[in-house]
């Protein structure tokens, strides 16, 4: 008797241990396989994946007890066909698939193209155990399907919450900031089971438990706004449907290094006589926030502000957006977004798609001939965006640079000299934004020997500050700023040119305004209408402002502190008293958040009502 029930034990024993082995050998193949090599030690991934793996069994004999035996086969079959599929799809993009990046696999022409040369024989590993846990499960189920006692379940389900613990204990170890731009960097650390069980979390989330349905203080709140947003006048529809659209944002390019000089020379010589020949405006500030540069993408291409926590490429990435792209797309351009970039970093891949780009070209894709910094240099990246843009005309072309990323060690030795600031941050950041100038001037010249330049629209503007409050003390100093905190605010702006062809519209224009009115003024230029952005056209006369994402307003001649509830003179930086119609005009401004958020929460472009209002 005492045999026969060792016998039992080890059976099943030995199926549980094969089902634990089977799961955790796949994932670690999974993770070997496309490259999610752990950011921490490897005995901690595998302690994760192991804790995870242990859970997930567990939680089978607890819920189908003497059917466990086919729910851990059901299980291990699951998960090889996730895996797989995770392998063949990371091979080329370094991340397991998440469920928005399903919803949009048709964007993924360049895996499909190559699924065939992205297995590998070794995938067979995934098959294997199947039938030989077919095999065990048949031959022994009737010991397998011994009944349970409640001791036995009491002891799973302590095992349960000790798994839990152990996993948690674990986890704390790691730093989760970088978790917030990457998500293939939670796979990095905590594991793919995690990581899927995560992502299915957060999708069921946003599909099943968001109401898209507007409370009555929510209904007015956008009717107040509605009512405050000036008329305007009619678009200036400047060219008819053939003009191509180049919009490029540049990697951490601030308003000040326009001009100025170092040692007596220019440091953007190029863009600085670009100013003479298209307009500039010398009064926009970013309004970036988490999301950081891809903020500055929504900015552009949806015309929303950046969500107050998070980033809303990975909190929002499948609402309904009405983007630029899908306006030109009515007009017949071809509209394609670049940056040379890993596709998964801030969840462009699904982004990208749902902002309406036909297609969209990242490191993966191009030829990477020449590297600075993190990956492909700017020159290379315009010569081959242009050689993929000018193939189909109209086009609207979205550039989005990197090689002038943060910290711009890559430039030490570049022009110009920078004198004291040599082998500095400021200093090598200066020199970026020469190479910035340089590659810039490289593009046009390219578009003029293609004959195109007078045929396009030339968007260029910053995403957002490149040198931080680190190196507030010597940026101060060669730009001559005062310590007050509003001096070191007022030069968080970001250069925009829009370069008109055959227009005399050319100059400086001063008017206050932020990146969220980029948009609004290219459907002014272009003649496009868009129920609802949060911008308006710089070119339309009046007072500017912006309002950034921590509440605070810039206005003309003021600096308003939302913290503070104080309001400064943008110049001499003394306090300014707040009269009854400056505190109204703040009050109107500050809709400007509550409705933007309101739209990304409720996902309101795709709620009726909310649409009836503002067609
Ligand atoms: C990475 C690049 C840089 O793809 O966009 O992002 P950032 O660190 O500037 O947000
Ligand atoms: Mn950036």
């Amino acid at each position: 008797m005492k045999k026969r029930k060792n016998k039992i034990i080890l059976i099943n024993i030995f199926f549980v241990l094969g089902v634990v082995a089977s799961l955790w050998v796949k994932a670690s193949y999974l993770h070997h396989s496309i490259g999610l090599n752990p950011m921490l030690e490897y005995d901690r991934i595998h302690t994760l994946l192991i804790f995870s793996v242990v859970i997930i069994v567990l939680f089978n004999m607890l819920i189908f007890q003497r059917k466990a035996v086919y729910s851990l086969v059901i299980t291990d079959l699951i998960v090889s066909f996730i895996f797989f599929a995770d392998t063949v799809y990371g091979r080329y993009y370094g991340i397991p698939l998440t469920i928005p990046i399903l919803y949009q696999l048709g964007f993924m022409n360049d895996v499909a193209d190559s699924t065939f040369s992205l297995m590998h024989i070794k995938d067979l590993i995934f098959v294997v155990t199947i039938p030989v846990m077919i095999a065990y499960a048949v031959y022994f189920r009737k010991t397998l399907q011994e009944h349970k006692t409640w001791k036995h379940n009491l002891l799973i389900a302590i095992l349960i919450v000790a798994a839990i613990g152990a996993f948690h204990w674990k986890a704390s170890e790691v730093d989760r900031t970088h978790h917030a731009y990457e998500r293939k960097n939670i796979a990095k650390d905590l594991g793919v089971y995690y990581f899927h069980g995560y992502d299915l979390l957060d999708f069921a989330k946003n599909k099943w438990f968001t109401s898209t349905s507007m409370d009555q203080a929510e209904l007015e709140t956008i009717k107040a706004y509605l009512s405050g947003k000036s008329e305007g006048r009619e678009p200036l529809a400047l060219y008819d449907a053939s003009m191509n659209l180049v919009v490029i944002q540049v990697e951490a390019m601030q308003e000040f290094v326009v001009d100025l000089e170092i040692e007596g020379e220019e440091v953007t010589p190029f863009l600085n006589k670009l100013k003479e020949d298209a307009l500039y405006f010398e009064n926009i500030y970013h309004q970036v926030a988490a999301g950081n540069t891809s903020d500055a993408e929504l900015l552009l291409n949806v015309g929303l502000h950046p969500a107050p926590v998070g980033a809303v490429n990975y909190l929002h990435a499948t609402n309904r957006f009405i983007t630029l792209g899908e306006l030109l797309k009515d007009r017949g351009y071809e509209n394609i977004g670049f940056h040379g970039y890993q596709a998964s970093f801030w969840n462009r891949e699904v982004v990208y798609n749902n902002f309406k780009f036909d297609d969209f070209i990242s490191k993966e894709d191009f030829d990477l001939d020449e590297i600075v910094g993190w990956a492909i240099s700017d020159v290379s990246f315009y010569r081959q965006a242009m050689d993929i843009s000018i193939q189909n005309q109209p086009f609207y072309s979205f550039l989005v640079t990197l090689s002038s990323h943060h910290p711009y060690d890559a430039f030490n030795g570049y022009e110009p000299d920078t004198g004291d600031y040599e082998k500095t941050q400021v200093g090598n950041y200066l020199k970026s934004m020469r190479y910035v100038d340089d590659s810039i001037e490289g593009l046009f010249e390219r578009l003029e020997s293609e004959g195109i330049l007078d045929e396009t629209i030339i968007v260029i503007y910053g995403d957002h500050s490149g040198l931080y409050q680190d190196q507030k003390a010597p940026l101060s100093r060669l730009l001559g700023l005062s310590d007050h905190y509003v001096a070191w605010e007022s030069i968080q702006k970001v250069p925009l040119w829009i370069v008109l062809p055959d227009s005399d519209m050319k100059g400086t224009i001063s008017k206050t305004g932020g990146q969220v009115d980029i948009l609004a003024t290219i459907l002014d230029i272009m003649g496009l209408d868009h129920p609802l952005t949060l911008g308006e056209s710089l070119l339309i006369d009046g007072p500017g402002y912006v309002i950034k994402r921590d509440g605070s307003i810039i206005m003309d001649n003021y600096f308003y502190n939302n913290n503070e509830e104080r309001l400064y003179d943008l110049k001499n930086h003394e306090p300014v008293e707040i009269t009854e119609t400056l505190a109204e005009q703040l009050e109107r401004i500050k809709r400007d958040l509550k409705v933007s958020d309101l739209i990304l929460k409720k996902n309101l472009f795709k709620n009726e009502e909310f649409m009836k209002l503002v067609e």
